[in-house]
């Protein structure tokens, strides 16, 4: 018989956190975020390669890559120079829901998917803080999250994250590989047009007992 391999402990997906009104809101939140700060194209380090994943950010530090200074966090957007928009209070009052940690999040990454746009097997590992987990909300069109486990190598399984659904990845599962193999256009009509966004929030530097 062949059996799926378990859930990675530490995973968790809440399936259907956020209602359509919750959903719809949130939209809004990110159209004025794009407004102030454009999706822009990333590009992989030292190849310069494009992602098909566009991105932009909110909070006091964005997630940004491009060629010659990789991966990092930064407090301003890559082309336009300007801060970052604050972090939005329903983003925060999410957070404050799944995150299980009386500390704030400083970074919100938002990925937008075009049809055929996908993201590769990577781990969230640029942060200073891994006692924090990091919790992503699925808005729009359904994805294929892929997941494996702390090696590379390691067997993976993947699961269909739909609109309103919210992952946690914390504690033994906070490292592990995990990617979006494809995105679903026209399976949620949500948007006005097929694709799909997932907000990404994320603890960046130590947590001070202060906050
Ligand atoms: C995505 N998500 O769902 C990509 N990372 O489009 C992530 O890369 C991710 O969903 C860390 C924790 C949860 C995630
Ligand atoms: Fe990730």
């Amino acid at each position: 018989m062949i059996t799926k391999p378990p859930r990675p402990k530490g995973l968790e997906h809440y399936v259907g956190a956020l209602d359509k009104a919750d959903q719809v809101g949130l939209i809004a939140t990110i159209d004025a975020a794009i407004a102030a700060a454009p999706l822009y194209v990333p590009a992989m380090p030292k190849t310069g390669r494009p992602l098909s994943v566009q991105m932009t950010n909110c909070g006091v530090l964005g997630w940004v890559t491009c060629k010659d200074l990789g991966y990092r966090y930064q407090p301003t957007h890559p082309e336009t120079g300007a801060s970052w928009p604050p972090m939005p209070p329903e983003i925060l009052s999410i957070w404050k829901q799944y995150a299980g940690i009386e500390t704030v999040p400083e970074a919100c990454l938002i990925n937008w998917y075009e049809p055929g746009a996908k993201l590769g097997l990577h781990v969230d590992r640029d942060e200073q803080e891994f006692a924090a987990p990091v919790v992503s909300i699925s808005l729009g069109d359904d994805g294929w999250f892929r997941v494996g486990g702390l090696k590379r190598g390691d067997p993976t399984q993947r699961l269909l994250l739909k609109s309103g659904d919210v992952i946690v990845l914390r504690d033994e599962a906070r490292l592990i590989h995990h990617g979006i193999d494809r995105i679903l256009p026209g399976t949620n009509d949500l948007l006005p047009v097929p694709g799909r966004y997932n907000l990404t929030l994320r603890r960046v530097t130590p947590i001070r007992k202060s906050d």
